[in-house]
């Protein structure tokens, strides 16, 4: 069984990622939760269960194994549950890319823009930097969208690179950040799956949120 340990709800991005992928695609695990230090760095607090000090971290209890950063992370769960990809190796090709480019990039609209799931705001300002941003992200959920034909970023079903890019769905509702038509209709999908929901719930009741 897996034991995925993530930060607060309401502000870790990278741990809504594997945790709502384990969620859609029915995997079970044991949920730990670590909250950030107040005010200060979360590293020692934090490496009591990750080896970086940053969450989420991955235990298989079934082989005595951590798994630390997302990407690895995912690429672990994928080795035993095929569904974390699509089949289809070009979607499969793009997935990766798209998932890969998330993980590397976008430090703008992470900076101006941190994911906080109790927020509804409106940016007084769109600067060229972030909107060149969301301009890309648009562009890779418009091309998955169209090029594979299904609901999802990479085709009919769910996989890690939906999950990869929840976060910005989170953003883009908080922040009143515009996208295209296709894009948002993804948006809107991702903000009603029912783990979303559950997860948007319980980031609300977190008595961390700074108010
Ligand atoms: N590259 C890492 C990034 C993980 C990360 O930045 N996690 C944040 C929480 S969302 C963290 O642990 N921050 C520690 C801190 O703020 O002290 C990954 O992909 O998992």
């Amino acid at each position: 069984m897996y034991t995925l340990w993530i930060a607060n709800k309401n502000y870790s991005s990278w741990s809504l990622r594997p945790w709502i992928l384990l969620k859609v695609l029915d995997i079970p695990f044991n949920e730990q939760f670590n909250s950030f230090e107040d005010g200060k760095s979360s590293y020692e607090k934090f490496r009591k269960c990750s080896p970086t000090g940053m969450l989420p971290c991955l235990v298989d209890g079934n082989r005595d194994v951590k798994i630390w950063d997302t990407l690895a992370i995912v690429e672990y769960i994928a080795e035993d549950h095929a569904q974390v990809w699509p089949t289809n190796k070009i979607a499969r090709a793009w997935a990766r890319s798209a998932a890969a480019e998330m993980h590397s990039s976008f430090a703008t609209l992470r900076e101006v823009c941190p994911m906080n799931c109790s927020l509804h705001t409106r940016l007084n300002e769109i600067t060229p930097e972030l909107q060149s941003n969301i301009d890309r992200i648009d562009e890779i959920w418009s091309e998955g969208l169209t090029k594979f034909g299904g609901e999802w970023l990479a085709g009919d079903k769910f996989t890690a690179v939906d999950a990869f890019y929840t976060p910005v769905a989170l953003r883009a509702q908080a922040y009143g950040l515009k996208f295209s038509a296709i894009s948002q209709k993804w948006i809107d999908r991702i903000l009603q799956l029912p783990p979303m929901v559950e997860w948007v719930e319980a980031a609300k009741e977190e008595p961390e949120i700074e108010h």
